[in-house]
């Protein structure tokens, strides 16, 4: 058995703003994991953005620079992570069309995101969003990477992905790709709607209430978190009993993964308060931590340039490192180079 190199890989869609849930879930863990000394690459999959529905191009272009700008204002850093958009490495697609190859459509008719994206209109979806996850594997094994931080919605994509490297390997008799391990960790690995505790939170919910947005100014976060879904009952002494309560233990956890510490501290805290006095304390330490990312976001999207030099510089490392793995893919594969 090969032993791979410990290896980060993780990307977001530039679709709409970022948001909360993917902050907690994913950027906040990126940064950590950058900090922790690990090989980071860290990618805008803007092919992956023009799957679900059409993309006016410059809203596609400012999506990619401000989530650009995001990464850079919630700590990630050029000089110690791999930063780039996706379209700019070829070798994404090129590794893609080998794994939409390998992947079994039985596998592809189980994943939850299409039928959850596609809906009760599945033959009018795209073939692009039917064929995501095979992309996202390639995205993630181009690299050999080896973890994979994500929210819990992603889960089944990575597991697919490992399906994809178990049956390339066997199929082929090498031992090339890695099994890669998804780190879905913290207290808000699922933050759900502000408008439906039983909902995830995410960037294209028609609306816009139902999330914090990192663009989201001081006033809006606050006004969003008192006016955030909630049932009459006041916050319970354990947290046991949050279970049958979404809405309320929804905000628990995010009050947990902003301030750093578990539900149980937050509940040791606040057991016992209502939402009366809970929100004002949530808006203001959501306030505290994301008002000064979005001020930053803002001065940095000042300077598109500087923005456009940084992924292109990123996109420059990802190709070099890309390289000698879809040779060899290519090589196993059998096409003449
Ligand atoms: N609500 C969430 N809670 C925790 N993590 C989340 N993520 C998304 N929503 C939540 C994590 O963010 C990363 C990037 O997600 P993505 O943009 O690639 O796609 P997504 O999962 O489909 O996110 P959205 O916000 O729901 O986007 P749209 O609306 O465009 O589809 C992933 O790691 C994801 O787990």
């Amino acid at each position: 058995m090969t032993s791979f190199t410990p290896r980060v890989f993780s990307g977001i869609q530039p679709t709409n703003h970022l948001q909360l849930g993917n902050y907690l879930g994913a950027v906040k863990r990126f940064v950590a994991m950058q900090n922790d000394g690990m090989e980071t690459i860290y990618c805008i999959v803007d092919q992956h953005a023009i799957t679900a529905s059409f993309q006016n191009p410059a809203d596609l272009r400012h999506a990619t620079r401000e989530l650009a700008s995001a990464y850079l204002a919630c700590g990630l850093d050029p000089a110690k992570s791999v930063l780039f958009n996706q379209s700019q490495v070829p070798a994404h697609s090129q590794l893609a069309w080998v794994f939409n190859c390998v992947a079994r459509m039985g596998w592809m008719n189980r994943m939850t995101q299409f039928k959850d994206k596609a809906g009760k209109n599945a033959e009018k979806a795209s073939l692009g969003l039917y064929a995501y996850p095979a992309l996202m594997a390639a995205d993630i094994l181009l690299y050999h990477a080896t973890h994979v931080p994500v929210g819990e919605d992603q889960k089944q994509h990575v597991e697919l992905t490992r399906d994809i490297a178990a049956k390339f390997n066997h199929d082929y008799g090498v031992d090339f790709f890695p099994e890669t391990q998804p780190i879905i960790e913290g207290a808000a690995t699922r933050v759900m709607s502000l408008r439906d505790g039983t909902k995830k939170m995410s960037k294209s919910d028609p609306s816009d209430a139902s999330r914090i947005n990192l663009t989201d100014d001081a006033d809006t976060i606050a006004k969003k978190i008192r006016k955030a879904k909630t049932d009459p009952e006041p916050l319970p002494e354990t947290v046991g009993g949050l279970a049958d309560r979404p809405e309320a233990r929804n905000l628990v956890n995010i009050y947990a993964a902003l301030a750093e510490i578990t539900a149980a501290d937050v509940i040791a805290q606040h057991g016992g308060s209502q939402f009366g006095s809970f929100k004002p304390a949530l808006a203001d330490l959501a306030v505290d931590k994301l008002a000064p990312i979005s001020t930053e976001m803002a001065r940095l999207m000042g300077d598109v340039t500087e923005i456009d030099r940084v992924l292109s510089q990123g996109a420059e490392r990802a190709a070099a490192m890309a390289e000698p793995i879809i040779a060899q893919t290519y090589d196993i594969v059998g096409f003449v180079r």
